[in-house]
């Protein structure tokens, strides 16, 4: 009696302390692995890949849009999901850090997380879903798949300054950008490779506008034939919404054609061309992957697990949001 008493008890205990642990490591987001939800929600990841599946079958721009999210989520005080809150009266989210950002896919990201929900309530978090969304969304674009490290936890504030800070500016120069990903623990090859995100989606005349008419600098490496066509363009639609593909030819195909682009002299962005043209190691890597899309797909791969590792800072105060869009009270 005593010892089934005992035993009980111990069993009681066991799964406890492992679960405390288990928060502690990931409440500051350190401690990310493949196959956190296999006991707790062991659909999650089918229940994502399904709602994205069925998305981008119809919309197909929906996989760039979360595929985006998912870098300013991450470069914003760690991949926490703040990216996603609504702005409050008591405090302004991510999302207005620059009113004319245009990120898209967060109703994507609520249906994801209203199935979870009904499968295992408060169980994945919104970051969670934002990682495990991005990925599928490369590999349903045709990039490669890979697995991903779980167990993020979900920031109980957004912080509009960190999004000012730390977003690199589709005008910086290759220093700039060297050192906006330093800051996050990410390499120049990781830069390279993440940029590579940019084979797909589209961006709009205001953000590359300077660059079709040789204001901004280094970025004057330009295709003429490519820049007259982007002022067209910027013209034509009229204005700063006016949007243009990254890679022309296959803008809904994650493949290495972004990198054929930069050396056709004819990246959208100056930030993007900041890659290419100047000779040294930077060249030489984007030569590399414009010819060797597998060794693309694996760096990019690679560096993506690498940027889902950017974790808020210790003492954050952190949650499972039920709404992506909100904190719990
Ligand atoms: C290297 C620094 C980067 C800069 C300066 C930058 C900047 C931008 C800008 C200005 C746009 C267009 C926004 C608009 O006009 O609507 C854009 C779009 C996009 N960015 Fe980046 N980005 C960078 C890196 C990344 C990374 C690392 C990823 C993901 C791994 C990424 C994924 C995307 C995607 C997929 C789009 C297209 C979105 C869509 O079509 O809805 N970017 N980026
Ligand atoms: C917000 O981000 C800024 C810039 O990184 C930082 O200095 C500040 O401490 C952050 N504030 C909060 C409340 O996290
Ligand atoms: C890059 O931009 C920074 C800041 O605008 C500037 O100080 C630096 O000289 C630029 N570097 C190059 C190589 O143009
Ligand atoms: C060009 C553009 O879209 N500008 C808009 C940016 O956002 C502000 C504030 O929402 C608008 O007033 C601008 O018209």
């Amino acid at each position: 009696m005593a010892s089934s008493a005992k035993s009980k008890s111990s069993s009681w205990l066991a799964p406890l302390i492992i679960s405390c642990a288990l928060l502690a490591c990931t409440a500051n987001g350190h401690f990310l692995y493949v196959g956190y939800y296999d006991r707790s929600c062991p659909n999650a990841e089918d229940i994502v890949h399904f709602v994205m599946a069925s998305k981008v079958a119809t919309q197909p721009a929906m996989a760039p849009a979360v595929l985006r999210l998912f870098f300013h989520d991450c470069f914003i005080n760690g991949c926490d999901a703040s990216v996603l809150l609504d702005s409050t009266s008591h405090m302004e989210s991510d999302k207005a850090a620059e009113p004319n950002e245009s990120l898209a896919g967060f109703d994507v990201i609520d249906e994801i997380k209203s199935r979870l929900e009904s499968a295992c309530p408060g169980v994945v978090s919104c970051a969670d879903v934002i990682a495990l969304a991005s990925r599928d969304a490369v590999s349903l674009l045709g990039g490669p798949a890979w697995n991903v490290p779980l167990g993020r936890k979900d920031a109980r504030t957004a912080n509009v300054s960190a999004a000012d800070a730390y977003l690199p500016s589709p005008h910086a120069n290759l220093t700039e950008l060297l050192n906006k990903f330093a800051t996050h623990g990410l390499d120049a090859q990781d830069m390279v490779a993440l940029s590579g995100a940019h084979t797909v989606g589209t961006a709009r005349c205001q953000n590359y506008r300077a660059r079709m008419y040789g204001y901004d600098g280094e970025g004057n490496i330009i295709d003429p034939a490519f820049a007259e066509a982007r002022r067209r363009t910027c013209h034509a639609v009229g204005g700063d919404d006016a949007v243009a593909p990254f890679d022309e030819e296959s803008p809904l195909r994650f493949d290495n054609a972004y990198y054929r682009d930069l050396i056709a002299r004819r990246g959208l962005l100056t930030s993007d061309q900041a890659l290419y043209g100047c000779g040294g190691p930077f060249d030489n890597l984007v030569r590399t992957y414009s010819k060797d899309g597998e060794r693309f797909a694996r760096d990019f791969a690679t560096a993506m697990v690498k940027m889902g590792n950017i974790s808020p800072p210790s003492d954050m105060p952190v949650e499972v949001r039920l709404n992506c869009r909100r904190i719990n009270y």
